[in-house]
């Protein structure tokens, strides 16, 4: 059975915050979640707009910032290719043009509403953002240096270093895509952002952008792309990002679960007037469109159909609507659940598992009404 997750004073409408009852400023600063290295979600308030502004995009480090000097950085395409590629920064600018608005969730997204509680990064939803990337495709790159025989996978290296494990030796961030992902038309190689050139935080000079997967695999601070002959076995790849239900082997995790998020009502906000009100959010799936969104007023004992009028793009969230009419004045728990093209919806109840991730329950907001 789901319950009211409000708090006592905010179930009985006395909360002091003047958010509740007065229109909220947009927040400056993205939420600190860690300092060193830095990571930080996007502030809840600021999950209203399609694209989210760079300042306030989420950002996940695992280690410190590379600080790249441009002069001397070279992307290097090697391995199972039959030539090697030596590329500047001009040589990147130079290839054709690509520009696709992506949403990205971290794989962590939510993990503090598990319960039993795991350790990680405590994201609690702002851990997911849409941007307007500008790069070049990458089946451009990799059709330049040819796949030799025996390929199967892209390995994909970071600048940043770290040791994973205490004792390690230091190693760059590094993950990998199947061969025949990596040369869908799709997967680019970004170098602007919003029309700006990539912050330092979010991968300049350049990064994968991996439509429709978690963020883990849209590697930052690219310096290195190898095609390798055998499944990539690094800490990132076989250690991480795998979903350990305790039942079974781990599974990779790759494309982000269908999930949606309400902007508007805020949780806890309070209403003057039992007056039809309008609801609204942003619904994703990594595995195709979003095909429906629902509300609930009675903790899924009924679901209403939200409008899906808004902006969206093939790889992007997408603007739901509704309008709720509260039955009573009182304190009020409203869920939406969306559901995507292959006919995933949102499970009412989180799937725990060791590590934290794809937490893609339904989720709720409570509003009082006087
Ligand atoms: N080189 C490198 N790439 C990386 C990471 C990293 O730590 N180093 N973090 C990954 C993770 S887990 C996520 S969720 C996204 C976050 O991208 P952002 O910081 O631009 O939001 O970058 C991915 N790419
Ligand atoms: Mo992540």
């Amino acid at each position: 059975m789901v319950r009211c997750r409000c708090t006592p004073a905010e179930a009985a409408g006395v909360t002091r915050d003047p958010w509740h009852t007065q229109p909220h400023p947009q927040p400056a600063a993205l939420v600190t979640i860690d300092s060193e290295p830095f990571v930080g979600e996007t502030p809840l308030a600021a999950i209203q707009s399609w694209l989210t502004p760079n300042s306030l995009y989420y950002a996940r480090n695992h280690y410190e910032t590379p600080a790249i000097d441009i002069s001397g950085w070279r992307l290097v395409v090697d391995g199972h290719t039959s030539s090697v590629l030596d590329l500047t920064y001009n040589d990147v600018l130079e290839m054709p043009r690509r520009a696709m608005p992506v949403t990205m969730e971290c794989a962590g997204n939510n993990r503090m509403d598990l319960d039993p509680p795991v350790s990680g990064n405590r994201f609690q939803g702002g851990a997911v953002s849409t941007a307007l990337w500008t790069g070049v495709s990458l089946a451009d790159l990799l059709d330049r240096a040819g796949a030799g025989p025996g390929a199967v996978e892209v390995v994909f290296e970071g600048a940043d270093l770290g040791s994973p494990e205490p004792s390690g030796a230091p190693s760059p961030y590094a993950r990998s895509l199947p061969l025949e992902a990596a040369r869908h038309p799709d997967m680019l190689l970004a170098y602007e952002m919003n029309g700006e050139p990539l912050p330092e935080d979010h991968g300049y000079p350049l990064r994968l952008v991996a439509p429709g997967w978690y963020g883990m695999a849209s590697v930052k601070w690219l310096t290195r792309i190898s095609l390798i002959d055998h499944p990539y076995e690094g800490f990132f790849q076989k250690e991480r990002y795998v979903l350990d239900t305790g039942h079974g082997p781990p599974e990779p995790l790759a494309r982000m679960l269908v999930k949606s998020l309400f902007s508007r009502p805020r949780h806890g906000q309070v209403f003057e007037r039992c007056a039809p009100l309008e609801v609204a959010g942003l619904a994703w799936s990594g595995a195709g469109e979003i095909a429906d969104v629902e509300i609930s007023d009675d903790f899924g004992e009924t679901w209403t159909c939200a409008n899906l009028d808004g902006l969206f793009h093939d790889y992007t969230w997408r603007q739901w609507t509704a309008v709720w009419t509260p039955p009573c004045a009182g304190h009020h728990t409203l869920m939406a659940r969306a559901r995507d093209e292959n006919g995933d919806a949102q499970p009412m109840k989180n799937r725990w598992n060791r590590l934290g991730y794809a937490v893609n329950g339904v989720q709720s907001v409570c509003v009082n009404v006087r």
